[in-house]
């Protein structure tokens, strides 16, 4: 592919990734109904923050040229399924189903794909529940079904992987064996912290008193 047709193709990408930018404010706004319904209905909030990123024109086109797809906009859309990423990071791991669920069983959610890197988790260390979803988005001339890579992991999951991403391009994905070896430790930690707390949540939940509970808020948190 010459210079001229990567420039021609990145210009009509960024009209096609507008719709990808879309369908993350449609997730992003299920979530956060879902997050003030949980505060409307008094439960606890197993919500604790969203993210979200459109991949740049620049990575789309560096997936394609890793993964030798095709670069022209059909096979972009058929094949390079994150270009709209939503991140979810829950309190507990019992939260990660809860929201998955609620999620996948909205009639406008089409589920293509799940991986389950919890049950699985990366050699590495690498945990983190990832759903690839479809959404519809209403543009003015038409009707577009979107993929999103929606990622749902607890904070403490979310805590390891943003360190070994950081971790991984300051060593350009050459990171020495110690330090990988340090990390797939520090995982283990992390899951050891998150059944702990896990257990702790439950005894809470069996053992308060519900008429001893807080109030409604409005608090997002
Ligand atoms: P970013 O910066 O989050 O956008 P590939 O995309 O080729 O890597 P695949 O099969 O398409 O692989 O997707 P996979 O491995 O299920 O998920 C890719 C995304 O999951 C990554 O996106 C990361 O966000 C996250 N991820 C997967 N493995 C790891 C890992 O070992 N460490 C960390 N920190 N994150 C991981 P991007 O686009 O690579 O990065």
């Amino acid at each position: 592919v010459g210079v001229e047709d990567v420039r021609f193709l990145r210009e009509q990408l960024v009209d096609f990734m507008l719709g990808y930018k879309f369908a993350i404010d449609e997730i992003i706004t299920k979530i956060n109904i879902l997050r003030e319904d949980f505060n409307h209905t008094n439960e606890y909030n197993p919500i604790e923050h969203i993210n979200s990123r459109l991949k740049s024109p620049e990575s789309v086109l560096e997936k394609c040229r890793r993964k030798n797809y095709r670069m022209d906009l059909a096979s972009i859309r058929d094949n390079v399924l994150d270009i709209a990423g939503v991140r979810v990071v829950c309190s507990f791991i019992s939260d990660i189903a809860k929201i998955r669920d609620m999620l996948v069983g909205q009639q406008d959610i089409t589920l293509l794909a799940e991986r389950d890197y919890i049950t699985n988790r990366k050699p590495n260390g690498y945990q983190s529940l990832h759903l690839i979803v479809s959404i519809p988005v209403f543009r003015s001339n038409r009707t577009d079904n979107v993929p999103v890579e929606i990622q749902i992991r607890t904070i403490a999951m979310d805590f390891w992987a943003s360190l070994e991403h950081k971790i991984y391009y300051k060593y350009r994905g050459a990171v020495p064996p110690n330090l990988l070896s340090e990390l797939t430790n520090a995982a283990e930690a992390a899951t050891h912290l998150d059944e702990k707390m896990e257990a702790l949540h439950r005894l809470v939940d069996h053992t308060s008193d519900p008429g001893s509970r807080p109030g409604p808020t409005t608090s997002l948190d």
